[in-house]
């Protein structure tokens, strides 16, 4: 009967969860990367995910790539003379238990001279690879889609 329940419990689980995705790399956890689906035209596309630093140490998030853009680079959203405006940042600092959040108007990842548009439309993912100064590499899918995840911070702290 336990063995059962615990099939059972296995078998639902992944369905709670059949649109985020979490990855993990030393101590950091990175949940649910994706990216908004943009006219075909679209020059640049944007990355977005919640890194969460379990750990009692900083690390910093150093660069990013991926294979479907020529460029990727680490962009900010700020203020300047009451006109938001986004800019290029060296890196980004995971606080030691903290969370550090990639969304619309924050932090980002940009995909500058893309080479590969076939998988960005809804439902594909393509992949980016995360280098950490202290926890190494990972590389993590991209899920595109037409809708912002509402869930995606709530998501970042279910275990
Ligand atoms: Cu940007």
């Amino acid at each position: 009967m336990l063995n059962r329940l615990i099939v059972l419990a296995a078998l639902l689980l992944p369905a709670c969860f059949a649109n985020a995705h979490e990855y993990k790399v030393g101590a950091l956890e990175i949940a649910h990367p994706w990216s908004q689906e943009l006219p075909p035209n679209a020059p640049n596309v944007a990355a977005y995910f919640v890194i969460h630093n379990a750990g009692n140490t900083a690390d910093r998030l150093l660069s990013v790539d991926s294979p479907i853009s020529g460029e990727a680079q680490l962009h900010e959203h700020l203020m300047q003379n009451d006109l938001m405006k986004m800019q290029q940042v060296p890196s980004v600092e995971i606080p030691a238990g903290g969370d550090v959040t990639f969304a619309p108007m924050a932090y980002h990842v940009m995909l500058l001279g893309l080479k590969d548009r076939s998988l960005l439309s809804d439902g594909k993912r393509f992949p980016l690879t995360l280098h950490f100064e202290k926890s190494g590499d990972v590389t993590v899918e991209v899920a595109v889609q037409k809708q912002a995840p509402e869930a995606t911070q709530k998501h970042a702290h279910v275990q």
